[in-house]
């Protein structure tokens, strides 16, 4: 028999994709930031980059994606290998093929041929071991090889050879879930199945101990417990952001940009200048929508001359001829896209404290401050009672110490504070206190530049 190896498994497989990925809770510079960056990288670098998100589309974002007819990009919660990752895609053969054509798979993979129905589901598995148990039932424990001509045994239909009970798991199962038990089972090979039970790929119990790690880049955030889950089992290749520093540490050295500007997607299209490329239409208004909603239509604080440029630059790529956004203006299309994400009659009070939720952690005391934007602040007091529920709720949940909602006027550019559990600290915030226990916050618009620092300062006193 020819030498029985596995080639290297760079031969066979080719998972050289890149994942280009947002904050939990994604809002919509997180998910702007991802698919425009992706998009450059394909284009400029010829990386397979794909945009991810690591959480449901808020509704914001859901308006963006569907004026501008796109689709969102694929949900990623958990960075930890999956058998996809280790799978080999070995050519196959029918059951009632001639052995011949197995052997030829076999002897190009060193030992292993899938045999698999028609209809796409596993039949079983041609290996070194089942053709010598096919081989001792032909002969009987006398040899009689002489009664068989070689051409004849290749003559005999796959099926006859095939071990038929072989293991099987499905693609995306972490293989983190079913190690222990696969390693204390003696099998070497088992089948990889799509969701509908067919055949992908096999998989051989030495693969599973040193995967591949699946390949991340973050955008708009650099804090680990902003990210997707498992992130410390993921190869981390870059970093690109606007936000405090929290980052996870790597092996490697990697390419890290955090930069003073409004929004991730000031970055992304500052990138797209550089290489003198433009961004599509539809992916101009798409980054144009995450850097005027982060910035409030370039008015908050955070705001600088970059942010300015990128939103004259994405413009001119959006607002073209025959797109959906042709006869819009920053200033029209900026309200249309705060005015989709605001308000609060319409929504779940555990959405509001959730969907733009950011947990910080200092010393030994961990937070959430989540926000939400209205157009008139008197909303609030009609939702106080539930949203303090709601809070109080996210607090336990989390295992959190306190929980703070952040509920800002995009119009006014005000913000009222609501804390379940404040540490009394936390008493000295420099905001106005009203009668129904909240704060008002005049002027202060940015969860990130304004409010995040004083809370900080406070609790690290
Ligand atoms: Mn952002």
């Amino acid at each position: 028999m020819a030498a029985a190896r596995f080639r290297d498994k760079n031969d066979l497989k080719t998972d050289n994709r890149v994942f280009v990925i947002g904050h939990v809770n994604p809002d919509t510079d997180a998910i702007a930031s991802a698919m425009g960056y992706a998009w450059l990288l394909r284009e400029r670098d010829g990386i397979n980059a794909i945009a991810a998100r690591s959480g449901p589309i808020n509704p914001q974002t859901a308006w963006v994606l569907r004026t501008l007819e796109m689709d969102p990009p694929i949900l990623f919660n958990d960075a930890s290998p999956r058998f996809e990752s280790v799978m080999q895609r070995l050519d196959t053969v029918k059951p009632d093929s001639p052995l011949s054509e197995a052997w030829a798979i076999l002897s190009r993979t060193g030992g292993v041929a899938p045999v698999v129905n028609p209809d796409g589901t596993p039949f079983g598995l041609i290996t070194g071991k089942s053709m010598f148990s096919f081989l001792t039932r032909l002969m009987g424990p006398q040899p009689r090889y002489q009664n068989i001509t070689l051409a004849e045994l290749l003559d005999i239909p796959c099926r006859e050879a095939a071990e038929k009970d072989i293991a099987h798991h499905i693609a995306s199962t972490r293989i983190r879930d079913v190690i222990n038990r696969l390693l204390r089972d003696e099998v070497d090979e088992f089948w990889v199945l799509d969701e509908n039970q067919r055949y992908l790929g096999i998989c051989r119990q030495r693969d599973l101990l040193n995967p591949p790690r699946m390949k991340i880049i973050l955008v708009d955030h650099n804090e680990p417990q902003q990210s997707l889950g498992s992130l410390e089992e993921a190869e981390l290749i870059e970093i690109l952001d606007h936000h405090r520093l929290g980052n996870p540490t790597t092996h490697e050295p990697i390419r890290f940009t955090v930069d003073v500007v409004g929004s991730t997607s000031t970055l992304v299209s500052e990138l797209f200048e550089d290489t003198g490329l433009s961004a599509p239409p539809d992916l101009a208004g798409l980054m144009l929508a995450g850097l005027l909603s982060d910035t409030l239509i370039l008015t908050s604080p955070t705001t600088t001359p970059r942010d300015k440029e990128a939103g004259q630059r994405l413009a001119r790529w959006a607002f073209v001829w025959g797109t959906p956004l042709a006869d819009e203006t920053l200033e029209s299309f900026g309200k249309q896209v705060l005015a989709a994400g605001s308000g609060l009659a319409s929504r779940d009070p555990m959405d509001v404290v959730t969907s733009d939720m950011k947990k910080y952690e200092t010393g030994s005391i961990r937070f959430a401050i989540a926000q939400a934007e209205v157009s008139d602040l008197y909303e609030i007091n009609d939702f106080l009672v539930p949203l303090r529920q709601a809070l109080q709720e996210l607090k336990e949940r989390r295992s959190l110490d306190f929980a703070m909602l952040m509920v800002t006027d995009v119009v006014q550019r005000n913000s009222r504070l609501l804390t379940v559990d404040a540490p009394t600290v936390l008493d000295q915030l420099p905001y106005r206190p009203m009668s129904d226990g909240t704060r008002l916050a005049e002027g202060v618009v940015s969860r990130k530049k304004q409010l995040l620092p004083v809370v900080l300062s406070l609790l690290e006193e």
